[in-house]
This record gives structure tokens, C-alpha cells and sequence, in this order.
């Protein structure tokens, strides 16, 4: 690796963390071709020093032996190393034999989440997937924020803009399924979150956590309350009921474009606070005073995540979080919810409206799912590959992505990828789902690419840039950069062939920027000369031109010239910490692209899907038996870093968490092993009590499971886990949405027999 490093003279490169949302600095120590060190960057402002053990194992990441290098094909149930060139033509003829016999829909693009780190997917995916000619397309977004994103399109008209707490300037914090001192953060962009809540106390600020468990980051709260899982909608609702029966609906600045107000009176009166209270496990005369707080708090957020998207009502959960949001007067308001200012992106200052949001374009084959922004759900998966019939999925394409582990229903999930025709995987290991891979394409590591965290620059708490070059140099001899790779797979799905110049792709990647900038009259590159643009940007790689493109077209940008001391990738490259350009700014109503031009707070969709909240209000579920719920801890990502020793040392983290209660109920204590039964599946856990819980909730993490044949993490298969998702269904959904049900699944936990 890392052909051209010379010497072994001490360096330090710094870049941005890639692992998480919250964009740490890191600084990267660096002998020869080794990393020595990873530390937090205490010049990047923007994170001010702060690390995880998981940014510390950066350069273990790089230097494991078991990541892939080189690209393998599966022959006779081994994984055989090949050179690239015949990868690239084993990919073409086993996706060539499939497309040809089946069509083109008989293919699937699956994405996972490490792709949204990576600066080369942030460009070509787009082109990969309009290449591969399939509507079947699924994603992470569906086992995770898909219904943050259809409250935001048909609310305020744009998917992308989620609602972020301004976590730094607020002066009441409501969170609720969300657990930052583990996860860092999610759908909000703010490194060191243990560090901006300290600064709560001294501002006079509160933090509220609404939880099934007693959380590291509910320790730290004002106040914690116990919820029972799957049910905040109607807590939500209450608190929404609240406001218009103690006439504490203020809206503030933006009244006069918020429509659908008197619709939301009418949807939330059944949903009295005492009506609610069994349910939730959540007392009336404290629903009552979290309301009339948000309300009377000088600036407020009310702000939710996994706990509250990955479950039954998913949609109708993060809906009522807005409209709390706007009854407040909290929305685009510094210190409520606001909009994030990315550097990188243009933005618009005319007049509000747009072209609005739709779903449910086209449906899926088997379950008839909607689209949603383009996707169908994850837990539809399975039913499309195993479903015979025209239009069957008998090929993959998946980047980034470990579905076996991570999407509803496992073990279905592993027999139908058993029994597909081919596959591709690009990815780093061979895991739980690439094990059944024909063609595994290893990308470069993470340090032997240019970084830039477009996507979580784009949700985060401040106006911040920070790009870095490689830490590593590759030769030729080392495989294709990143974006050389998508650009071969979009020349193969194309029908140009294998040995094509994916320079092609790249080169037509600018060409079409420059065109649609300069061609749109309102753009900041309208009338340009397109020759001129292209010479501005000579001598950066692929993936460096597009981000420049986007840099200096973007509302900060240079405009190639035209702004003085706006930004581009050249200046980026001069502040290797960073460039804060400031704290979020009020963005409505022009941001508002619905097609009415306001603030739709009950759009029909969203009003349709409510029945669903209503029918359950009168038959909810007993309050007897338990409620699996999901976890994470800061040592584990998701599903593929237990193969780093670092961070699964010491006592097992896959543990059932259960309430000593429920356990003793059960004749069961730490350390006894426990069989849980879901109506999906069956596995066998290690128990460890904590009255963390909340009576009648169980907590498993999920990623687990590494005791399979044929995977090559052999650090990770001494750590195996049991694989949770074994137990989530993929028969249950947000229907609104598609996402996923990973929280509040019914189970029987029993002693061993
Ligand atoms: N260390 C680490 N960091 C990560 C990840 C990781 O795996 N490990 N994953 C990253 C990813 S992909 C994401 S999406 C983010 C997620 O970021 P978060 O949403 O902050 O993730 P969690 O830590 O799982 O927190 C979810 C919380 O919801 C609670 N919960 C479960 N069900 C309910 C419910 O019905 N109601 C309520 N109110 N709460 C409920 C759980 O107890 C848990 O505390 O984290 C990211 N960061
Ligand atoms: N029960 C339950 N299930 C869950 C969740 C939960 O809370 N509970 N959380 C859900 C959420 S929020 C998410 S986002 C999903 C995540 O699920 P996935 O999107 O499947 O992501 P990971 O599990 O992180 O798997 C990442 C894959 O990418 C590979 N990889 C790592 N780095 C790179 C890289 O640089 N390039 C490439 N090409 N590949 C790389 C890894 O080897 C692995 O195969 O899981 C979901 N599943
Ligand atoms: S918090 Fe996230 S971004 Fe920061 S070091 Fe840890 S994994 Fe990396
Ligand atoms: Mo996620």
C-alpha cells in the first residue's frame, strides 16, 4: 500500500473522521507508510480536539490484514484473488448473462451507509444508478431516517432539509429516541455532543430525554423519562393537544405561510393527555408541563431519531416532532429547528415555492410498496428475490453494505442471497452478506482518498468546510482510485464494455455540472463560458473537479473569480483544519418548496396515514409482555467494526439488557444465556440486568452475529454476537415512509431449557 511514500520521517496529516456523522478532525500521525497515531485535531474548529475510540482506530482500519486489497471472485465456494482487469470482466459477464436472460429489473442497486462518508459515491451513484436501468433500487435510508425525509418533502417541500436542533443556542432541548453520547449525533452535524451539552448548564439551558432506558446521554439530562416503545406519536400528539387546549399555539414569524393548523386541532383531539397515559407510561400532569415548557422556553427543539423513525409510525412520529416545532414558533428559529447552510451547496433566495414532493411514482413488484425518494423499503428485499415471477431479482449490485445484519428479518434476508444468480459486492470484507458474493471490488481505505464530508457538512450545526487530500498516495499497481471504480461499473452496466476510459464518465460528470449551471439563468454560472470553468479546474483529480464545481458555485463560492474571497477547493486546501463560516441562519420561508408556496402542516398523505395512529389509540396493544428494543455503543459501528481488537476488548457488549424484574420473572440473572422468540425468529442471548430499562423492555445492539461459515473477519468471528435483526419482522412497516420496524417488536424472552 501507499507505493509513493517515501521515508520514514514522522508526519501529520488532518482530515475528517469518516465513521460517524459528527465529522471529527482528526489528526493522523504517520511514519513511512504506518499510521502511528490518530488524536483530535485541536485547531479543527469545528470539533475543537474531540475524538472517539472508534476516529482513534482510524489507522487500524487501514492496516487490517483482513481488509481486502485486492478484488476476489468466488470459484468453487472460495474466495480466489484476481487482478482487476478480470474482475471487471467477470462483473461484465455475470451481470451481462442475468440482464440479458431477465432485463434490466432483475437487477437490484443496494446502498449502504458507509457510502454517504465517501466524497466518489456523493458523485457517481447518481450516474450508477440511472446506468443500471432498474427501478430497484434500496438503501440504509429505509432501515433508518426515510421518515424524516417525507415529513420534510411534504411539509416544507424539500426531502433534504432536515429539522436540526440548534443544539448550541437552545434554550430547551426535548430529544427523544436518540442517544448521542453513543451515536455522536444523527440527522445532526455537531462533533463533541457531549461537549456542546456541558455548555447547557451554564447557559441556563434544559435537556429532556424521552427514552425506553436510562441512556449515557439521559444520565446527563434535566430530566428522563421512561416511554413505552413504538408509542411517542401519541405522546407527541398529547403534547400537540396540549398547546391548543392551554391556547400556547404561538407561531411567530412565519404564521402567515404555515396552512393546515385547524386539521391538526381536529387529528389531535382524541389525544388527551390522560388518554395517552396508559399507553405510554408517561403520567398527564407531566405531559402537561413538558408543553407549556416547550412553549414558554425563549427557543426550543424538539428533536427525535432512531427511537422514533425506525418504528411502526415512523412517519406520524417525526410529523408530530414538526408540527410541535412550528406550533412553537421554534422552526427557523436560532436555537429551535433550522435548516443547515452547507458551503457546498447553492442556495436560494427567491420567492418560496417549488415543485413540491411526491411518493408512490411506481411500486413495487410484489408488495405494491410506494417509492420513496426513489427507493423501495429494505424489508421488501427478501420478497423480491424469492417471489418467481417477471421482473424477480436475481442480481445485486450493493456498495457499502452488510443487509444480512442490518435490514429486518436476517435470516430470510441470508437464504435469499443464497439463491441469487449473481453478485456483485463492493465493499471492504467478506462479511455476512458478501460472503455470498462472486465479485468483491475492494475501494481504496478511506486515507487513500481526498475527503470532504458532503453530506454531514450538509445537516451540521455550523457553515463548515474542511477538505484533505489523500493520506496515502496509491500507484497504478494499487487498483483503480474510488471514482476510476464507479466509473468502470457505470461503462460495464452501459454496455460500453470493461476496458473502456472511465475518464468518459468523468469528464461527461463536468461537462453536465457546467451545462446545467450555466444554462439555468438564475445560476451562478449562467453565461459563462463553459472552456474557461473547465481550464479553472485542470489538474485536480475526478472527484477533486466536482467538489470544486460544487465549492465555488455554492453560496459561499468564488463563482471562478466573480466573488472575492469566496471559497474553492485551492483555498480549502490552504486551511487543512478547517473554515467555520458561521452558526445557521433563517432560511424561510423562501427554503419553502412545496408547490403551494407554505407550509403544509397536514398534507394529505400524512393526514391518510393518520388512521393508522387512530385505529391503534382505541386498540392499543396490551401492556403485558416485553419490547425489544435496539442500542448502540460507542465502540461499535453499525455492523463491520468488530473486526478492529481495540474495540471489542473486554466484556462482551452484545448483551440483552433486561430489567432485573423481568429477568427474575423469568428465573433469569446476568450471565445466564436467554432464548428469544420474536414472530420473525429465534435466537439465544447472554442477559444482563439493569434497571436502566424500563419494566417490560429488553435492549439488544444490532450488527452481531459473526459466527457464520465463510466470513474472513477473524477478529470479529471471536467476537460474534448474535444477530438482533433475526428478530425484527419485515412483514410490519411504516407504511408511510417504508422504513423499517427495528424498535418495539414484540418478543418472549424464556430461560435455556
Ligand atoms: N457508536 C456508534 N455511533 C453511531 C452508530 C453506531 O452503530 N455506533 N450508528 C450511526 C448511525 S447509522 C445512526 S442512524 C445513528 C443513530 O443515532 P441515534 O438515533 O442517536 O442512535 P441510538 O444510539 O441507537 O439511539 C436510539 C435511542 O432510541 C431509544 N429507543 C428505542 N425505541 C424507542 C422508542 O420507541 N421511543 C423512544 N423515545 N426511544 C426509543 C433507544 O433506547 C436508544 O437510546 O448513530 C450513528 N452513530
Ligand atoms: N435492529 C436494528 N437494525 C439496524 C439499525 C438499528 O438501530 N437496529 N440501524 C439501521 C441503520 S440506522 C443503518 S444506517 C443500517 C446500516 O446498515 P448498512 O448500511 O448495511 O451498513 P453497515 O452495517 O455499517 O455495513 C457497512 C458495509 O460497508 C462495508 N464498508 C465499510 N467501509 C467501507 C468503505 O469505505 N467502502 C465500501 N465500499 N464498503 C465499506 C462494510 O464492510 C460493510 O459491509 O443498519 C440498520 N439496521
Ligand atoms: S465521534 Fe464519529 S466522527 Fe468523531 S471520532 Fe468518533 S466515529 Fe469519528
Ligand atoms: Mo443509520
Amino acid at each position: 500500500m501507499g507505493a509513493s511514500t517515501s521515508g520514514s520521517a514522522r508526519r501529520t496529516a488532518y482530515r475528517t473522521c469518516p465513521l460517524c456523522e459528527a465529522t471529527c478532525g482528526v489528526a493522523i500521525e504517520v511514519e513511512g507508510d504506518r499510521v502511528v497515531r490518530v488524536r483530535g485535531d485541536e485547531a479543527d474548529p469545528f470539533s475543537r480536539g474531540f475524538v472517539c475510540p472508534k476516529g482513534a482506530a482510524l489507522g487500524d482500519v487501514h492496516h487490517d490484514p483482513d481488509r481486502l486489497r485486492q478484488p476476489v471472485v468466488r470459484r468453487g465456494g472460495r474466495f480466489v484473488p484476481v487482478s482487476w482487469e478480470e474482475a471487471f470482466v467477470e462483473v461484465e459477464r455475470g451481470l451481462g448473462a442475468v440482464l440479458a436472460a431477465h432485463g434490466r429489473q432483475s437487477l437490484a442497486v443496494l446502498l449502504g451507509n458507509p457510502v454517504t462518508h465517501h466524497l466518489a459515491p456523493a458523485f457517481y451513484l447518481r450516474p450508477l444508478v440511472r446506468a443500471a436501468g432498474t427501478r430497484n433500487l434500496f438503501t440504509a435510508s429505509t432501515v433508518d431516517q426515510m421518515p424524516q425525509h417525507v415529513v420534510s418533502g411534504l411539509v416544507w417541500g424539500d426531502p433534504n432539509a432536515f429539522p436540526l436542533p440548534d443544539i448550541d443556542r437552545t434554550d430547551y432541548l426535548l430529544m427523544l429516541g436518540a442517544n448521542p453520547l453513543a451515536s455522536n449525533g444523527s440527522l445532526v452535524t455537531a462533533p463533541d455532543f457531549p461537549g456542546r451539552l456541558k455548555q447547557f448548564k451554564p447557559r441556563g439551558a434544559k435537556l429532556v430525554v424521552v427514552d425506553p432506558r436510562r441512556t449515557e446521554t439521559a444520565e446527563r439530562a434535566d430530566e428522563h423519562l421512561f416511554i413505552r416503545p413504538g408509542t411517542d406519536v401519541f405522546w407527541l400528539a398529547a403534547l400537540v393537544h396540549t398547546l391548543f387546549a392551554e391556547h400556547l399555539v404561538s407561531i411567530g414569524r412565519l404564521e402567515r405561510w404555515v396552512v393546515g393548523v385547524e386539521e391538526i386541532r381536529t387529528l389531535v383531539t382524541p389525544f388527551a393527555p390522560e388518554v395517552v397515559a396508559p399507553i405510554c407510561g408517561i403520567d398527564a400532569a407531566t405531559t402537561r408541563r413538558i408543553a407549556r415548557s416547550l412553549a414558554r422556553a425563549a427557543a426550543a427543539a424538539v428533536y427525535g431519531r432512531i427511537g422514533n423513525h425506525a418504528v411502526e409510525f415512523g412517519t406520524a412520529t417525526a410529523w408530530m416532532a414538526a408540527v410541535l416545532n412550528v406550533l412553537t414558533g421554534n422552526f427557523d428559529r436560532p436555537g429551535g429547528v433550522m435548516t443547515s447552510s452547507p458551503v457546498a451547496s447553492r442556495i436560494d433566495d427567491g420567492e418560496p415555492g417549488g415543485r413540491g414532493y411526491r411518493i408512490g411514482r411506481w411500486k413495487s413488484r410484489v408488495g405494491g410498496h410506494p417509492e420513496v425518494n426513489g427507493e423501495f423499503p429494505a424489508a421488501a428485499l427478501a420478497e423480491e428475490i424469492e417471489t418467481p415471477g417477471e421482473g424477480r431479482i436475481r442480481a445485486l449490485l450493493s456498495v457499502a453494505t452488510n443487509p444480512v445484519r442490518s435490514y429486518p428479518n436476517s435470516d430470510r434476508l441470508d437464504r435469499a442471497f443464497g439463491a441469487l444468480d449473481f453478485y456483485v459486492a463492493v465493499d471492504i470484507y467478506v462479511n455476512e452478506s458478501t460472503r455470498h458474493a462472486n465479485v468483491i471490488l475492494p475501494p481504496p481505505s478511506a486515507l487513500e482518498e481526498e475527503n470532504y464530508e458532503l453530506t454531514f457538512l450538509g445537516n451540521a450545526v455550523r457553515s463548515f468546510a474542511k477538505y484533505a487530500p489523500p493520506v496515502f498516495e496509491r500507484g497504478v499497481e494499487d487498483g483503480p482510485s474510488e471514482a476510476d471504480l464507479f466509473a468502470k461499473l457505470v461503462l460495464i452496466l452501459r454496455g460500453d464494455g470493461a476496458e473502456s476510459d472511465p475518464a468518459r464518465v468523468h469528464d461527461a460528470l463536468v461537462d453536465e455540472f457546467i451545462e446545467r449551471e450555466r444554462s439555468d439563468p438564475a445560476g451562478p454560472l449562467a453565461g459563462r463560458d463553459a472552456d474557461e470553468i473547465r481550464r479553472a479546474l485542470a489538474g485536480l483529480s475526478p472527484v477533486g473537479k466536482l467538489l470544486d464545481l460544487r465549492l465555488r458555485t455554492g453560496w459561499q463560492g468564488d463563482l471562478f473569480g466573480q466573488r472575492e474571497g469566496g471559497i474553492s477547493l485551492t483555498k480549502l486546501a490552504e486551511h487543512p483544519h478547517g473554515v467555520d463560516l458561521g452558526p445557521l441562519v433563517e432560511r424561510f420561508p423562501a427554503r419553502l418548496a412545496t408547490e403551494s408556496g407554505l407550509l403544509e402542516l397536514a398534507p394529505g398523505p400524512l393526514v391518510a396515514d393518520w388512521r393508522r395512529v387512530r385505529e391503534r389509540l382505541e386498540r392499543p396493544h396490551p401492556a403485558e409482555g416485553l419490547l425489544l428494543i435496539g442500542r448502540r455503543h460507542l465502540r461499535s459501528n453499525n455492523s463491520w467494526m468488530h473486526n478492529i481488537p481495540a474495540l471489542v476488548s473486554g466484556r462482551p457488549r452484545c448483551t440483552l439488557l433486561m430489567h432485573p424484574a423481568d429477568a427474575a420473572a423469568r428465573g433469569l440473572g446476568s450471565g445466564d444465556r436467554a432464548r428469544v422468540r420474536s414472530k420473525a425468529g429465534a435466537l439465544e442471548a447472554l442477559v444482563e440486568t439493569s434497571d436502566a430499562l424500563m419494566p417490560g423492555v429488553v435492549s439488544l445492539p444490532h450488527g452481531w452475529g459473526h459466527d457464520v461459515a465463510g466470513i474472513e473477519m477473524r477478529v470479529a468471528a471471536a467476537h460474534p454476537g448474535v444477530a438482533s435483526n433475526v428478530l425484527t419482522d419485515d412483514a410490519i412497516l411504516d407504511v408511510a415512509s417504508g422504513n423499517a420496524v427495528l424498535n418495539g417488536i414484540p418478543v418472549e424472552v424464556g430461560a435455556l431449557a
